[in-house]
């Protein structure tokens, strides 16, 4: 296979994208000055450019392509489905092969008695498919009123307005009229950054409480859903202290309320299980999939739905669906990908050889000056960085300045490592290899490094 791809010069596909393109949770008129990266390729974990340079993708694209790039099973699969049966709809009595065979594998690899599974085109669609469904599960239970969905701050859970609003991104309910009424949210389990004085045990255990309150005070009669990653990827891969899932399991089940877990990142082997609600042990009645589904090589989410809110929902019509609800090419290339998680043992690869590895090294990413807490559970880690470690203090400057510098260096240096504020997150695809987590590591040391020598050249190593 050739590595040169042929196209325009970078600075006039640059232009292009500039005057025509409007890049997603992007201030579009700084980057039209400076330029987007134009990316041409990908194999295995490394992505070129247009200028040719070999980039180690430890985001997996945005936490999706979990068997790596360059599959060409996937690609032969979805020719075949589009000259079979490119498309067709699931919605007046219809559905193909792709879709039945789909559902049927996620319903076996999914815990428990969630075996049923609504479709949408991504994690977005899903998630505002749950906000409906819950309603009218209760709504055909005789008790319509209990229509709030309770949330976490910092959760994301999608973009569009009903997912945007369960999600507690304070900068995007700012912007175009959200939340949507009758969400509520409560206080996210982040030790680090808010747990003060408390121990991270007792602070979970706390957090896990205001569940509780939340629900007291709003009324059981009106709370229908509790909705959470099992870790929040987008928040910055928050892991929450070990007393925090079995208290929201036990207050769920106390006062009959949904549980949605929002499995669009941590699904599919991500967390070292299929699904993130096994690592954290809880019982969701509903979990929201897309991303490591299809590894991100065709866009598919869905919920899967467990028999008793499905067989609810059954005893009547449910007004809702999407033109690609099940759309058969990313079925099938979802099938695929599933096929080949199973057959290559890809969980039990980052079980055994690249979780434990990629822990040790990240965890060692310790010793430097400007990290903090190092976490990192299966293929998802974070590091706080801080100025002052003893205190856990955060940086005088506008949050994210500080991890924007680091960001900017670990581009320069080819290494895809994202920034949430001021915590640096990885979540690289699950059959990354030693040696690769090696260079992984390397050049984030590098990139920390160069990001000190920066903040204490600008004065930026001041406490707030
Ligand atoms: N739930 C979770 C937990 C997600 O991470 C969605 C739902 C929405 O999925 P779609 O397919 O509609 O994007 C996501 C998506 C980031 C980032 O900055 C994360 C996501 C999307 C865009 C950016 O980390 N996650």
């Amino acid at each position: 296979m050739s590595t040169i791809t042929n196209h325009m010069p970078t600075e006039e596909l640059q232009a292009l994208d500039a005057a025509h393109h409007m890049h997603p949770f992007t201030c579009n008129g700084e980057l039209a000055q400076k330029g987007a990266r134009v990316i041409t390729r990908a194999d295995g974990v490394t992505l070129t450019d247009s200028e040719g340079n070999q980039i180690l993708d430890a985001m997996a694209g945005l936490w999706c392509v979990n068997i790596g790039y360059g599959r060409d099973e996937l690609a032969d699969v979805a020719a075949r489905q589009m000259r079979e049966l490119p498309y067709y709809n699931t919605f007046f009595q219809t559905t193909h092969r792709p879709a039945i065979e789909l559902a049927q594998k996620i319903a076996e690899l999914a815990p428990g008695d969630l075996n049923n599974v609504f479709f949408a085109g991504s994690g977005s669609e899903a998630n505002d498919t749950n906000l409906r469904m819950v309603r009218h599960y209760w709504a055909l239970k005789g008790k319509p009123s209990k229509s709030i969905v309770i949330s976490r701050k910092n959760a994301y859970h999608g973009s569009t307005v009903a997912s945007g609003s369960l999600g507690g991104m304070t900068g995007m309910h700012e912007q175009g009229g959200m939340p949507i009424p009758d969400i509520h949210h409560i206080n996210q389990p982040n030790w680090w950054a808010e747990g003060g004085d408390t121990s991270p045990e007792a602070f979970g255990l706390a957090k896990a409480q205001e569940l509780e309150k939340a629900i007291l005070e709003l009324g059981e009669d009106r709370v229908a859903a509790f909705i959470a990653e099992p870790i929040q990827g987008a928040g910055g891969v928050i892991v929450a202290p070990e007393s925090y899932w079995p208290e929201v399991q036990r207050i769920c089940d106390k006062y009959e309320i949904l549980l949605i877990a929002d499995e669009v990142i941590c699904g599919f082997g991500r967390t070292g299980e299929w699904f993130g609600s096994q690592t954290v042990n809880i019982r969701p009645d509903i979990m929201t999939i897309a991303k490591g589904l299809s590894s991100g090589y065709a866009p598919i989410g869905g919920s899967i739905v467990s028999d008793e809110v499905a067989s609810v929902i059954a005893t009547g019509e449910f007004n809702h669906g999407y033109t690609y609800s099940g759309h058969p090419v990313a079925a099938a290339v979802a099938l695929e990908n599933l096929r080949i998680l199973e057959e290559e043992d890809v969980i039990g690869h980052v079980q055994n050889v690249a979780a434990p590895y990629l822990k040790e090294q990240w965890e060692g990413l310790q010793d430097h000056p400007l990290v903090g807490e190092a976490k990192i559970v299966g293929m998802m880690g974070s590091i706080a960085l801080t100025p002052n470690k003893e205190t856990r203090a955060v940086f005088a400057a506008d949050t994210g300045t500080v991890g924007y510098i680091c960001r900017e260096r670990c581009f320069a240096n080819n290494l895809v490592m994202r920034h949430v504020g001021d915590r640096m997150i990885i979540s690289p695809p699950l059959v990354i290899k030693p040696e690769e987590i090696d260079l992984l590591i390397a050049c984030a040391r590098t990139s920390l490094d160069e990001c000190y020598a920066q903040l204490k050249e600008d004065g930026l190593l001041q406490s707030a």
